[in-house]
């Protein structure tokens, strides 16, 4: 596999895992749904000011915040009240082969920068499976992405359309953010610009999968899984 960054422990950047051609589609996919999910204006919790950043989800839950209730996940969008759109199979997939964690995700939020939208450092704490890594895919304008803190010292790395990157176990509460966006550097996107597709478990789940252990043995009962009646 074609992978690794050696920016910490438990970050995992695969550069172009996805090529041109699946980028495309991938855009497709998500442009489909963004017609019954449009991008919302999420708002600071309190302040109620705008975040630079627009956004929608897909799957069971998705990631919303506004001034009054503030940052948590919620399975309708909160302009249309219909529930989000499903993830991608083609995501789907990619978090199986990639994670090796044996339940599927639950909310893939789905941001879209454009080219003066920015995201201050923060760390992802607003889901109960912290043992589940965080799976992200970049699509169109390249970005400049920090990671770590003021405490730990930052990194800067350029992530480009069709990168995935991994934050699992001593990576998983990592401060990171996107310092800018480089106008200009894909023609994926008609107008330009960045979306970025973050996969994450939310809940923790009742039963895992044992990822490893069952690998190429689809159909096999595993032991502790009940035969039905
Ligand atoms: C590191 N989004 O939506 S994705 C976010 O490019 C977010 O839109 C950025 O941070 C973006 O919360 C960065 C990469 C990412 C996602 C989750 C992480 C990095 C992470 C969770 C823990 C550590
Ligand atoms: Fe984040």
């Amino acid at each position: 596999m074609n992978h690794v960054l050696a920016a910490a422990p438990g970050v995992t950047l695969w550069p172009l895992r996805f090529d041109v051609r699946e980028q495309a589609a991938l855009l497709g996919d998500v442009l489909a749904r963004v017609e019954r999910a449009p991008f919302f204006d999420p708002t600071m919790p309190r302040t109620g000011q705008k975040f630079s950043v627009r956004m929608t989800n897909f799957g069971p839950l998705g990631w919303v915040s506004d001034a009054q209730k503030g940052y948590r996940y919620e399975p309708v969008h909160p302009a249309t009240a219909q529930p989000w759109p499903p993830i991608p199979d083609r995501l789907l997939r990619l978090w199986h082969e990639t994670t090796g964690y044996g339940a599927p995700p639950e909310a893939c939020l789905v941001n879209f920068y454009d080219a003066n939208a920015r995201m201050g450092l923060h760390q992802d704490k607003d889901e109960a499976a912290v043992d589940a890594p965080v799976l992200s895919v970049s699509l169109g304008d390249s970005a400049y992405f920090r990671l770590g803190s003021s405490r730990t010292g930052t990194r800067r790395v350029k992530l480009n359309s069709g990168d995935a990157l991994i934050f699992g176990g001593p990576a998983r509460l990592m401060y990171h953010g996107i310092d800018r966006i480089l106008p200009g550097t894909s023609t994926l996107i008609p107008g330009g610009g960045r979306i970025n597709l973050t996969l994450r478990r939310v809940t923790t789940p009742k039963t895992r999968n044992q990822a490893v252990q069952n690998q190429g043995r689809p159909n096999q009962r595993r032991p502790n899984q009940r035969r039905p009646n």
